[in-house]
């Protein structure tokens, strides 16, 4: 077993990883960027290196500062987690060289994984289907019309090279075809660089269905249970359970076989999670993954089996301590992400800031894997996941009804988290009756109403409280109570003087459009990059009209004007990177 271990990576995922090696007696070296300088895998590992820098490429990206903190460390292996060098083959093949493990699979296994065309060959060859589709890329809008005409409507044109629902189009009808091929090839080019397309069978209310597998170098590859990923949003996850409800066994069976197949047939070693859609009682192979999933304890909780622990012993070289044979999938577990966003009317703004409180739940089946502590400041720069919690129970309804109570006992304040919009979907009954699909969330789930907690957001803080004695009646009968109430507030309606009773500002919903008119310094309400400037300095525009498209969240946003005029600046170009509350256009 390798005795020093780097972790190239930052949050809840370093600090999961530092834990597993922790008990392994394994010396740990995190790195940090300038402002991870004091976070808690920072805290937590035997050693720290900064790599100075802010954003993620000059520091988590920065190859040349990582090899560096290998060479001073002495690390034997890097841990990359999920996301930035996770999937890198470049990166895994660098330390290689230098005698270096990668804690991952082999480079040929994520690269022949690494598009979609070329995973289906691979699952295919292996005698996985994947949704009925188009063999090889396609040229023209043409060959789209062919397909739907032979296979039926709805269609999708998918990128090739694309991810996370980027560059996938849904075509109802052959007048459709044109238009959607044209944009998914764009899309895929400005997203991924690349726009080979393909063209899938639509599938209209699937599930998103994954099977956790690992593999070590001497030929063992084992399945272990599948985790329903469905309620999601705009292809970000939500919540995650294994297993999956109203799932059959002999599915399960068959698709922990696929899975294995999938994996032996490109080589694979380490952890992996091959996805497959499941709609009507059938599953067909969507695409592999090839690193640890942020959703891995789920697996974790219902297996007994610690999946870091298992990587740390395979990128060594030892067998799996376990055969198919042993795993034994008990009970049901249930993982809620924590972000922190704003739920609020389900728009999900980002919330960067400091958390002034957090108290996680605690209790029989509770665990919190967490990237933050109370004081901790979540920063726009990175992923805004502040942790994990996952429950467990020995059947579907005690794990959901230990998951609502541990959310409903969780303290977290000073940002907006995702949380009331998980007890929105934990509590519905369509959740209960594992009547989800992948479309759920968006299309059926009402947020409407959800907001931040308000003390999520405006921080009740240390406030002192003063006792308040009220008289009040409830059904004809007056009952003497008193009220602890802060001290700003309990100085009495219309004392004026700023009272803490009024709203606490907050920051205009930049470029929202409607409502008052704004000051015409138009914001951006996330951090994201503009894609297109749609006016020019001395255009007159319309309180509403679109000034610019900011890319965020994998997705498009129009930035409107808040008030007509004249565009008197514009401080924003095609691939510019803003932050939250950036100015980006200046009307008078
Ligand atoms: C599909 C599909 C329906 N039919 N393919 C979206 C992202 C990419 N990973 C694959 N995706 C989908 N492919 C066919 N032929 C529906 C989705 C899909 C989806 C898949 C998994 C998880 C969430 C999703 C949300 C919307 C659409």
């Amino acid at each position: 077993m390798f005795s020093k271990v780097l972790i190239a990576n930052r949050g809840e995922i370093a600090v999961r990883v530092i834990r597993a090696c922790q008990e392994l007696g394994i010396v740990t070296v995190a790195v940090y960027s300038e402002l991870d300088r004091d976070a808690l895998h920072v805290r937590l590992a035997d050693e720290a290196y900064a790599l100075g820098g802010q954003t993620a490429a000059e520091s988590y990206l920065n190859t040349e500062a990582i090899l560096d903190v290998i060479e001073r460390s002495g690390a034997e292996a890097v841990h990359p987690g999920y996301g930035f060098f996770s999937e890198n083959t470049d990166f895994a093949r660098a330390i290689t060289e230098r005698g270096v493990a990668f804690i991952g699979p082999p480079p040929e296994s994520i690269e022949v994984m690494g598009d979609k065309v070329s995973s289906r060959k691979a699952a295919e060859a292996a005698g996985v289907a994947g949704v009925p589709g188009t063999p090889d890329f396609i040229e023209t809008s043409d060959e789209v019309v062919a397909f739907g005409e032979a296979h039926g409507w709805p269609v999708a044109i998918k990128a090739a090279f694309g991810g996370g629902g980027r560059g996938m189009r849904v075509v109802r009808s052959a007048d459709e075809a044109a238009e959607a091929f044209e944009s998914a090839r764009s899309e895929a080019l400005k997203g991924f660089g690349r726009d080979e397309c393909y063209v899938e069978r639509y599938l209209t209310w699937p599930r998103h269905i994954e099977m956790q597998v690992i593999a070590d170098t001497h030929g063992n590859c084992v399945w272990i249970g599948e985790r329903d990923c469905s309620a999601q949003r705009r292809h970000q996850k939500l919540v995650e359970e294994s297993p999956a409800a109203n799932f059959p066994a002999a599915t399960r069976q068959a698709m922990g076989e696929a899975a294995v197949k999938v994996a032996k047939a490109c080589g694979y070693t380490n952890a992996g999670t091959v996805e497959f859609l499941f709609q009507d009682g059938e599953f067909w192979f969507l695409e592999m993954n090839t690193r640890l999933q942020v959703e891995h304890p789920v697996t974790e909780l219902v297996s007994g089996i610690d999946l870091v622990r298992e990587q740390l012993r395979v990128a060594a070289g030892e067998p799996l301590s376990f055969t198919q044979d042993d795993i034994d999938l008990r009970g049901h577990a249930v993982e809620i992400r924590i972000n922190a966003e704003n739920p609020a009317e389900g728009k999900f703004l980002p919330s960067p800031g400091r958390i002034t409180e957090l108290v996680p739940p605690q209790g029989f089946g509770v665990r919190w894997d967490g990237g933050y502590e109370s004081g901790d400041e979540v920063s726009q720069y990175y992923d805004n996941l502040v942790g994990k919690l996952i429950c467990w129970g020995d059947d579907r309804p005690t794990a959901i009804a230990r998951t609502l109570r541990a959310l409903r006992e969780f303290r977290l304040e000073g940002i907006a988290t995702t949380i009331p919009a998980d007890i929105a979907i934990v509590e519905h009954p369509d959740f209960a009756a594992g009547e989800h699909s992948t479309k759920w969330v968006e299309e059926r789930l009402d947020l409407t109403g959800v907001g931040a907690t308000p003390s999520t957001v405006d921080g009740a803080d240390a406030e002192p409280k003063v006792r308040r004695d009220v008289d009040v009646e409830v059904d004809g009968r007056r009952f003497a109570v008193s009220v602890w109430v802060p001290e700003s507030a309990a100085l009495g309606s219309g004392g004026g003087g700023g009272g803490a009773t009024a709203a606490r500002p907050r920051r205009s919903a930049g470029g929202s459009g409607a409502g008052a008119a704004g000051s015409g310094a138009v914001t951006v309400p996330m951090q994201g990059t503009i894609v297109k400037v749609l006016v020019a300095v001395g255009d007159e525009v319309e309180s509403g009209q679109p000034v610019c498209v900011l890319e965020a969240m994998k997705m498009e946003n129009n930035i409107a004007a808040d008030k007509s005029g004249t565009v008197k600046e514009v401080k924003v170009a095609p691939g510019d990177s803003v932050g939250s509350g950036d100015v980006v256009v200046v009307i008078e």
